[in-house]
C-alpha cells in the first residue's frame, strides 16, 4: 500500500501532512508531473487529463487490478471499476459511475476507461462477447453524431449519456440501455468561430468513397457547405476518413442494416443540403415581400432524395398556414422567417436523426423482459461550460452539472454517515457547501427560472425574451446570472455588480461570482416549435425514416396539444436520472482540465485550483478526516501489520480483530485515536497511519538484514 508521501505524493490526498489548499494542489502537480494523472480522496479517483497517451491502460493493467484489492496498487480508474464490478457480482448491489468535470477534463475517455474494464472482467463466451461488442461499439457511433469540437476540447461531448450496462446473477452482460439528454442542436446550423459542426458531417464528406457521395448528391470540398465552419474544417489528430468506416462498422456490429446505414446517411447529406438552401427577396403580387429559393438546384435534389416534389418543399420553407376553425390562411414568410424555418427544419431533423440512432442502438442492446438484472449505470454528460456569450445550452448543461453536484454532495455524506451507523461508530457532522439553493432557483415549480421561463412560453399575448428577461428581474432586480458552484475565477472576469441567486455558505467561494445568460433565443429554444408546414412536408415525403421522425405531421394524428417544452422535458428527465442515481451505490471520478490549451505536461495551478474548489475536493478531504482518516477490514489490516508484533508474528492462531487489538496495543497508541467498528479498525488521523507504515518499513528493513545475514551465514 504505497500510500506515504514521496517523490510523487501521496496517493490519498487524506493522507496530507496538511490540509490547505495549497498542500492539496501541490500534491496534485507533483503526481502529474511525474505521470501519475490519478489520485484518491478515499474512494473517490481524482483524474487530471493527461492529454498524451500513457502507457497504464490495457490488458496487462486490467489482469492486475482484477487480481488486487482497492489500495494495493497505485490509484487508477481501472480499480475503481473493479470495486464497482465486484460489488455487483459479489454482492448484488446496483452501481452507478458517475463523471463529472468541466469541459475537456476528461469524462468521456474516462467513462470509455470503466466500460472497457467491466467489459474485459465481465464473464466469456460467444453470446457474451457478442453483446459486450455492441455495448463498446455504441460509443463511437454516438460520438460521430453528438460530439463536436469545441474550443475547449476537440472531441467534446454536446449530448449527456446515460447507460446502464446489465448483467445477469453470474454478472456476465446481457445488454444495457442508453438514455440520452438534449442534444445542442443549434450547432447543426452555427458554430461559434474555431468550432466545428458534429463529426459525421467531416467524415462522411472524407470518407465516402465517390460513388456514395454521389447517390448522397455532396461533393467532398467542405467549403461547399454553409452549415461546415470553413476555417476549422480539420481538427489536429483526428483521421475523418478513417473514423467514417470505423462508425460505419460500429453501426454494422451494433446490427443496423445496411439500408439502415444507407438511410441514416441519405439523413445526414439532407440535413448538410439544407443549408445551402437559399432565400431571398421576392415580391407578391399585390407588393409585401415575402422570400423564394433562389436556386431551385438545392431543393430539387433534397426533393428527390427525400422522395417530395420540390414545389412542396419551397412552400413549406418559404410560407406558413394558420388553421383556424373556419378556415385555412397562407401566408408567405419574409426572407428571415424562411431562413428561420429552413434553419429549424435542418436542427430538428437531425436532432431528431440522433434520438432516432440512440432508440435503434437500444433495441438492439435491450434485455428481455422478465430477465433478472444487476446494473451498472455510467454517466457521462457535458461538462460546466461558462463561454463569452451563454445561452439556453449552457444554462441546460449548467443546470445538469448542478444537479450532480448535489447528488455527490448527498451521497458523499450519507454514505460516510452510513458506514459509521453500520460500524456502530459515532458520527461527528462536517459542515459542507450545499447546491440546494442554486438547484432550487433553478428548478423550483412556481418560482424556478425554468418554470418563469416555461409560463412566459405559455402566456398568450407578446412574448419575448425581453419580457422573460423583464419577469426575471422583477425577482431578482438585476440581469439574468447564476452563482453556479462552478463559477468562481473565471465568471469572475465577466460578471459585475450584484448577483441573481445567492450562495447560502458558498459565499466563501467569492463575491460577485456567477455566469451571465444571454436571454436572447431563451424563448425559441424553450418552445422548440417547428411551423406545421414543415413538420406535415416531412410526414408526407417518401424517405422512410425521414417520415418517421415527423409523426405529428401526420394530420390525423395533428393534436393541438402543446408538446412540453424543452425545458420541461429537460427537468423532468434530470428528475428521473437523480432518482435512478440515488437509488445505486456511487462511484465517483472527478476529472480535472490541467490547462486550457490540450497540452500534454502543462499544469495551471490557477486552473486547477478553480477545480478544486468547486469539486469541494478540501471538503471532500475533511469529510473524510473529520471522523477517522482511515478504515480497513480487520483481516487485511492483520495481514499488513502482523509483522509489528511479537505476538502476531510469525504465527496468530487467534481472531482478526483480537489481533489487531494486540498489535495496536503493543504500540502503544492512544485510544482515542482508534474505533473499533464491527467488521473494521478505524484510525482517526493521518499522522498515526504514517507511523504505522513507518514502523512497518522499519520492521520490514530489519527483516531484511536479518535475512541477509542468516543467507552470509550459510554460504
Ligand atoms: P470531456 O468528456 O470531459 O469533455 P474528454 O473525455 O473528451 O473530455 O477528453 C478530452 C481529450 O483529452 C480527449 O479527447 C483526449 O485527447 C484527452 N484525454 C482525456 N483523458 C485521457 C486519458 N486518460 N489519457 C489520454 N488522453 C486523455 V466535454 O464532453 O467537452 O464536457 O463536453
Ligand atoms: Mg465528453
Amino acid at each position: 500500500m504505497p500510500l506515504l508521501e514521496g517523490s510523487v505524493g501521496v496517493e490519498d490526498l487524506v493522507l496530507l501532512e496538511s490540509l490547505v489548499e495549497e498542500s492539496l494542489l501541490k500534491n496534485l502537480q507533483l503526481r502529474y508531473e511525474n505521470k501519475e494523472i490519478y489520485t484518491y480522496i478515499g474512494n473517490v479517483v481524482i483524474s487530471v487529463n493527461p492529454y498524451q497517451q500513457l502507457p497504464i491502460y490495457g490488458p496487462e493493467y486490467i489482469a492486475k487490478y482484477q487480481d488486487y484489492t482497492f489500495y494495493e496498487l497505485k490509484p487508477h480508474i481501472y480499480a475503481l471499476a473493479n470495486v464497482a464490478y465486484q460489488s455487483l457480482r459479489d454482492r448484488d448491489r446496483d452501481q452507478c459511475i458517475l463523471i463529472t468535470g468541466e469541459s475537456g477534463s476528461g469524462k468521456t475517455e474516462a467513462s470509455k476507461l470503466v466500460m472497457s474494464y467491466v467489459a474485459a472482467v465481465c464473464g466469456k463466451g460467444e453470446q457474451v462477447n457478442s453483446v459486450k461488442e455492441q455495448l463498446l461499439q455504441s460509443n463511437p457511433v454516438l460520438e460521430a453524431f453528438g460530439n463536436a469540437k469545441t474550443i475547449r476540447n476537440n472531441n467534446s461531448s454536446r449530448f449527456g449519456k446515460y447507460m446502464d450496462i446489465e448483467f445477469d446473477f453470474k454478472g456476465s452482460p446481457l445488454g444495457g440501455v442508453i438514455t440520452n439528454y438534449l442534444l445542442e442542436k443549434s450547432r447543426v446550423v452555427k458554430q461559434l468561430k474555431g468550432e466545428r459542426n458534429f463529426h459525421i458531417f467531416y467524415q462522411l464528406l472524407a470518407g465516402a468513397d465517390a460513388q456514395l457521395l454521389k447517390a448522397l448528391k455532396l461533393e467532398r470540398d467542405t467549403t461547399g457547405y454553409a452549415y461546415l465552419n470553413q476555417e476549422a474544417s480539420r481538427v489536429d489528430g483526428m483521421d475523418d476518413a478513417s473514423s467514417f468506416s470505423a462508425v460505419q462498422s460500429a453501426m454494422a456490429v451494433i446490427g443496423f442494416s445496411e439500408e439502415e446505414i444507407r438511410q441514416v446517411l441519405e439523413v445526414t447529406a439532407v440535413v448538410l443540403k439544407l443549408g445551402n438552401v437559399m432565400v431571398a427577396d421576392e415580391f407578391q403580387a399585390n407588393g409585401i415581400p415575402a422570400s423564394g429559393i433562389c436556386d431551385g438546384r438545392e431543393v430539387q435534389e433534397i426533393g428527390e432524395m427525400v422522395g417530395l416534389s420540390s414545389e412542396e418543399l419551397e412552400r413549406a420553407l418559404c410560407s406558413r398556414t394558420m388553421e383556424t376553425a373556419k378556415e385555412k390562411v397562407v401566408t408567405a414568410l419574409n426572407v428571415m422567417q424562411a431562413q428561420y424555418a429552413r434553419d429549424a427544419l435542418a436542427k430538428n431533423i437531425y436532432s431528431r436523426l440522433f434520438n432516432w440512432i440512440v432508440n435503434r442502438i437500444n433495441e438492439s442492446i435491450k434485455v428481455g423482459i422478465g430477465e433478472k438484472k444487476k446494473v451498472m449505470g455510467v454517466l457521462d454528460i457535458y461538462g460546466f461550460e461558462i463561454l463569452e456569450d451563454n445561452s439556453f445550452e449552457q444554462f441546460v448543461i449548467n443546470y445538469c452539472n448542478e444537479k450532480l453536484q448535489q447528488v455527490f454532495i448527498e451521497m458523499t455524506l450519507k454514505e460516510e454517515q452510513e458506514e459509521y451507523k453500520r460500524e456502530g461508530i459515532p458520527w461527528t457532522k462536517v459542515d459542507y457547501f450545499d447546491n440546494g439553493i442554486i438547484c432550487n432557483l433553478i428548478e423550483h415549480n412556481q418560482r424556478g427560472i425554468l418554470a418563469m421561463l416555461d409560463e412566459e412560453c405559455l402566456r398568450p399575448g407578446v412574448v419575448s425574451d425581453s419580457t422573460f428577461l423583464a419577469k426575471l428581474n422583477q425577482l431578482f432586480s438585476n440581469c439574468f446570472r447564476i452563482c453556479h458552484y462552478a463559477g468562481k475565477i473565471r465568471a469572475q472576469a465577466q460578471a459585475e455588480g450584484n448577483t441573481g441567486g445567492t450562495w447560502g455558505k458558498g459565499q466563501v467561494l467569492g463575491q460577485g461570482c456567477g455566469v451571465t445568460y444571454n436571454v436572447t433565443s431563451f424563448i425559441d429554444k424553450n418552445n422548440d416549435l417547428l411551423f406545421r408546414d414543415l413538420s406535415q412536408a416531412m410526414w408526407k415525403a417518401q424517405h422512410p425514416l425521414i417520415r418517421s421522425l415527423f409523426p405529428e405531421g401526420n394530420p390525423k394524428q395533428a393534436s393541438l396539444k402543446r408538446p412540453p417544452t424543452a425545458g420541461a422535458q429537460f427537468k423532468s428527465s434530470v428528475a428521473i436520472l437523480m432518482k435512478n442515481l440515488y437509488s445505486k451505490n456511487p462511484n465517483y471520478i472527478r476529472c480535472i482540465k490541467p490547462n486550457e490549451h490540450q497540452q500534454r505536461g502543462q499544469f495551471s495551478s490557477d486552473l486547477v485550483a478553480t477545480q478544486a474548489q468547486y469539486l469541494g475536493l478540501l471538503e471532500n478531504v475533511r469529510v473524510r478526516r473529520a471522523g477517522y482518516a482511515h478504515r480497513q477490514g480487520y483481516g487485511p489490516f492483520l495481514e499488513r501489520y502482523r509483522l509489528l508484533s511479537r505476538s502476531t508474528w510469525p504465527r496468530w492462531n487467534g481472531g482478526d480483530r483480537e489481533g489487531v487489538e494486540k498489535i495496536l496495543g503493543e504500540l502503544s497508541i492512544s485510544s482515542g485515536e482508534l474505533a473499533f467498528g464491527k467488521t473494521k479498525i478505524f484510525i482517526r488521523s493521518p499522522k498515526t497511519l504514517f507511523y504505522l507504515e513507518e514502523q512497518r518499513r522499519l520492521r520490514l528493513q530489519q527483516l531484511a538484514t536479518l535475512i541477509q545475514k542468516i543467507y552470509r551465514g550459510w554460504r
